[in-house]
């Protein structure tokens, strides 16, 4: 049994120094004659997973015992950032470990910043994920993350004169500290094969190809409090015996481990290249390996908990699944699999159960970017899974004709069109008549483009220009090839779940009145809203100590790093010229560190009184031309433009943006008459590490998405938490922000999400024309000013006519005037400190709602059901 002495925390800073120098010598990664840097971050590291092994091992043992409900967070990515800081804030050992490596003769700061960040995340849904354990930890509820443990990460962003290059992220060059590998939880996972009867009259999965994913547990320690939850991370390798001794021995060393290169790069990189069948396979590879790894787990841990007498009916009141967007849609099915084929379940029983488990949380609107699957692939690499996807769509198609009736075939027919999991596939038999079969030809529209493709072209343009392209070849419609069979997992999810979350309000909205709007007609009760949250403890208490320490002397209390709602009390004193100082003297020390980290990563040296604004200005910068020196000075408040961000390796458009980005910098940054007045930096690589940062140094931030298009955005509340003013749509997180904040804390501008469909049609049939303002900005691009690019593609996707992409899908040119105006605004109120400083109090006093703990309280009351069961408070 795992040891349940409560060993105390080593909380003395000589006793961790001696258990850095223990860990230097005695777990060794480097030689012994040298403590250099390097070797004092593992050896530290080490030694502060020494307390968070105790922690985990007494969370889980008291799981064990007390078998509460507990929640499982699967999700293709967690943008964890670096550990070490965050841990030792956690367990409240900053200061211990600070002195110990004083002794030494190292820095905290300085040793924390050899970590690399761990490379299994992209972007929002996985920095979500990652804030979502640090509230699960803190607030003791019992929950566990689920991924995958990719060598590679997504890529290392590399700028060059030619835009973004991408290398491998190799984080795990040197290993990882945190890490802990259980050669002991390890299970099958099966490709490819047949499906066949048993003995026993029940389906067999077999033949086919053999993995096996291997657990690799990181520990989560929440903010004081011995609860650490884990993170289990899939690494894949080939079943022990896979290694061709008789090949290798005969020379052919290549084929000899074949099976071992197989089965372990699944787990290589996140989201690889999905162009080719083979990258598109592998995906889908990535994607059930976390599914039915996980599942296996949490189902053996179901059965170990229940003892001798295992009841399946219990397994929704112990164990809530949440999909993080679509990408383990495949646990719906791979459920259904355990438990019919391998604990004897009927159909019945074991819907039942799996509905009540799963639950799906939406990130997106955007229609490209609900995943599809070819079924065809589907149905060679999960031939069993694809029975029951059937399945249950037939069921689908059951309950969408009970519900329309047939009386209006051409009503039931949208309804199955737009439902169905099953997409261009012929009704099941027992339906066949219901309706007149699919037609041969089909309309434009239905045509489908591979909708996992990054390149985000809008589908229907894609498919007029092919088919249009087609004719002028001679080529007739009869050529048209038949529309490919897809399984849409985000209808899959919908119909496999019991709950479907968007992720703000607004988005939440357009989520029921648009998105799934059928499915909300059939299941009214499934549709919520969970608006996003960030965790304070690393977006404020750890990643801005400055204003930390200003907001706890003004409080009188540190704790409002768990009651975020204490923050608001900062509102009286938002006049008080004593906080003001300290606040911008705070502001400014986190200034001084971005302009060190700008120097070294781009070499250009930026004037830390400007305004730090994470955006660009063109229209700026011309008008700033057409000035005299005196007047621009007059104009203008100095500003420095950051930007930061990774354009995926096929997203051709978000690579011509960084490329733009970088030549306007160029241009910008080595203009002589513009000086200090605008700066244009794009720091490379953006990762967490980089926004902890950012956002405590920036004054301005600009969430400009069209409204209705973003989602939610975390970095807006972040921004927010740390005083920064945004300028914004009424799109996402924004909304709430702005309420919360006080709409004159706010720089409001552009179109409402009722507007924009009119608007795009409108633009399109050409009845707006574009400000002039706009029709400069691109004239100037045009002229040559940032280099003989004339960046035809980018500019031309921002006209209103068709021919690049979308044309002006995002309508840029209708909300550009009033962003340009509003940036007036935010000069003038720049100019008044007292007011700016006012504002920028206000906005950290009103964050107190974009806290992730109150977002996964929602969760844990509205959708798991599941809850806090406290171990031992640290600072009880
Ligand atoms: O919910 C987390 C995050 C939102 O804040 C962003 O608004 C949204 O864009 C992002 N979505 C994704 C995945 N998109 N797709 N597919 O990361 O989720």
């Amino acid at each position: 049994s795992i040891s349940t002495n409560p060993k105390t925390l080593v909380t003395d800073s000589e006793q961790v120094a001696s258990s850095i120098k223990h860990h230097s010598e005695f777990t060794p990664l480097f030689s012994p004659e040298k403590f250099e840097l390097p070797k004092a971050f593992f050896a530290t590291a080490q030694s502060v997973r020494d307390a968070l092994i105790v922690n985990w091992n007494a969370t889980y043992e008291y799981y064990n015992r007390v078998n509460p409900k507990q929640a499982y967070y699967l999700s293709m990515e967690f943008l964890q950032g670096r550990a070490l800081s965050n841990a030792v804030g956690n367990l409240g050992l900053t200061g211990a470990y600070g002195d110990a490596l004083k002794s030494l003769g190292f820095e905290l700061e300085s040793v924390a910043g050899q970590e690399p960040d761990p490379a299994l995340g992209n972007g929002g849904l996985g920095r979500l994920a990652s804030c979502f354990l640090d509230s699960l930890a803190t607030l003791n509820y019992p929950a566990w993350g689920y991924g995958l443990r990719y060598k590679y990460g997504l890529f290392k962003q590399i700028i060059t004169k030619d835009g973004q290059e991408e290398a491998a992220e190799d984080w795990l060059e040197l290993s990882n500290p945190w890490e802990i590998v259980r050669n002991d939880v390890s299970y099958p996972v099966k490709f490819y094969g047949k499906v066949v009867f048993g003995s026993d009259g029940k389906k067999r999965w077999i033949g086919g190809e053999d993995v096996v994913a291997v657990a690799y547990d990181v520990p989560i320690p929440g903010y004081k409090t011995k609860t650490t939850i884990n993170l289990r991370l899939w690494s894949t390798k080939a079943p022990s015996g896979d290694f061709d001794l008789s090949s290798y021995n005969s020379g052919k060393h290549t084929e000899a481990a074949e099976a071992l290169f197989n089965a372990e790069k699944i787990c290589y990189v996140l989201y690889p290249g999905d162009e080719s069948d083979e990258g598109k396979a592998l995906r889908l590879k990535q994607q059930y390996t976390l599914c039915s790894a996980s599942l296996q787990d949490i189902v053996a841990r179901f059965e170990t908990r229940s003892g001798g007498s295992v009841n399946w009916e219990e397994f929704p009141e112990k164990v809530a699944v949440q999909m993080n967007d679509t990408h383990p849609t495949l646990c719906i099915p791979e459920l259904m699999r355990i438990l019919m084929d391998l604990k004897g379940l009927s159909w019945e029983d074991a819907w039942r159960i799996t509905q009540r488990t799963v639950a799906y949380t939406n990130h997106t609107v955007l229609p490209e970017a609900l995943e599809k699957w070819s079924l065809e692939l589907m149905e060679k690499l999960l031939p069993r899974h694809v029975e029951i996807i059937e399945k249950i769509d037939e069921e689908l198609v059951s309950t969408i004709v009970s519900e329309y009736g047939t009386e209006n075939p051409d009503l039931l027919k949208e309804k199955l069109k737009a439902m169905r999991i099953l997409e261009n596939v012929e009704l099941p038999s027992a339906f066949a008549d219901v309706i007149v079969k699919p037609e041969s030809k089909p309309a434009i529209a239905e045509k489908t483009v591979d909708q996992t493709k990054d390149s985000k072209e809008d589908a229907q343009t894609v498919v007029k220009k092919e088919v249009e392209e087609e004719e002028t070849a001679g080529v007739i419609a009869e050529v048209i090839p038949e529309p490919p069979k897809m399984v849409r997992m985000a209808n899959l999810a919908v119909v496999g779940g019991h709950a479907v979350n968007g992720v703000a309000e607004i988005h939440s909205e357009i989520v029921k009145t648009d998105v799934f709007n059928d499915f909300v007609k059939l299941w009214p009760d499934k549709f919520q809203n969970k608006t996003n949250g960030v965790t304070p403890r690393r977006w404020i208490r750890f990643c801005n100590p400055y204003l930390s320490d200003i907001i706890t002397n003004w409080i009188g209390t540190e704790d409002w790093v768990l009651n975020t709602e204490k923050l608001a009390e900062l509102r009286k004193f938002a006049d008080d010229e004593d906080l003001q100082s300290e606040w911008r003297a705070a502001k400014k020390k986190n200034k001084l560190k971005v302009v060190s980290l700008i120097k070294e990563r781009t070499g250009y040296t930026v004037n830390p009184d400007a305004m730090f604004d994470i955006q660009i200005k063109l229209y700026r910068y011309k008008k700033m031309k057409e000035m005299s020196a005196s007047e621009r000075k007059k104009a203008f408040v100095p500003r420095v433009c950051i930007f930061g961000g990774k354009a995926f390796a096929t997203y051709v458009q978000a690579k011509r943006i960084v490329k733009f980005i970088t030549d306007v910098g160029s241009t910008i940054n080595h203009d002589p008459e513009i000086g200090d007045l605008l700066k244009v930096i794009f720091v490379p690589d953006y990762n967490v590490s980089v926004a902890e940062l950012l956002i405590p140094a920036s004054e301005l931030s600009q969430h400009i998405s069209t409204a209705g298009m973003e989602a939610s955005g975390t970095s807006n509340m972040k921004f927010s938490m740390n005083g920064c003013i945004l300028i914004g749509t009424l799109d996402g997180a924004n909304v709430e922000i702005r309420e919360e904040v006080g709409e004159e804390n706010f720089f409001l501008f552009g179109a409402k999400a009722d507007e924009i469909v009119d608007l795009r049609k409108e633009r399109a049939e050409g009845k707006f024309v574009p400000d002039p303002s706009f029709e400069e900005v691109k004239q100037f691009v045009r002229s040559g000013v940032f280099g003989s690019n004339k960046y035809d593609e980018l500019i031309g996707s921002l006209e209103g006519n068709e021919g690049f992409g979308r044309a002006d899908y995002f309508l840029v040119g209708k909300d550009f005037p009033s962003y340009v105006e509003c940036q007036e605004k935010v000069d003038k109120a720049y100019r008044d400190q007292k007011r700016w400083t006012r504002m920028s109090i206000l906005n950290t006093a009103g964050s107190s709602k974009f806290s992730s703990d109150r977002t996964i309280h929602e969760y844990a009351k509205d959708i798991w059901n599941i809850k806090q069961s406290t171990l031992q408070r640290l600072d009880a």
